[in-house]
């Protein structure tokens, strides 16, 4: 998901032109923006937070690209696309490192497993729309 930091700056022909030139098959894209409260489930894990609230807010304050994305080694490959959480550890030359703003506006979010995958692809996705 390209987050609206991003999206809002102008980004999301170059972040995805990345995406597409490391093997990425975009299978589902499309642009929309979340409510606080579809936010809050979308990032209910970290509920106990202390930067949840913020979080939510930032995350429904904009326009934001959902993808379903496949590739062999998909989900480990593109945690090294993206970078660090914090843009400043994030390697050189990932899009966190080319592109966020901050820890909270960091450009970009990718799944974290193939079962969440499944889930956060469900989140936006109808299986019907994904071919
Ligand atoms: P990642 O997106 O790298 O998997 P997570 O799942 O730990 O990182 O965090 C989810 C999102 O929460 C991050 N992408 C970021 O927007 C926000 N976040 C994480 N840690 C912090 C923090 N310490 N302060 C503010 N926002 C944070």
């Amino acid at each position: 998901m390209i987050k609206p930091d991003a999206v809002s700056a102008g980004n999301t022909g170059a972040i995805t032109k990345m995406i597409e030139e490391a093997g990425f098959r975009i299978v589902a894209v499309k642009k929309t923006q979340l409510t606080p409260e579809r936010a809050g489930q979308f990032y209910a894990i970290h509920k106990e937070r202390p930067f949840f609230k913020d979080l939510c807010s930032y995350m429904s304050s904009g326009t934001i690209v959902p993808m379903i994305l496949e590739k062999d080694n998909a989900v480990e490959d593109f945690r090294k696309l993206i970078g660090a959480t914090d843009p400043q550890k994030a390697a050189p030359g990932t899009i966190r490192n080319l592109f966020a703003k901050s820890i909270e506006a960091n450009a970009i979010h990718g799944s974290d497993s193939d079962e969440n995958a499944e889930i956060e692809g469900s989140f936006f996705f109808a299986k019907t729309e994904c071919f």
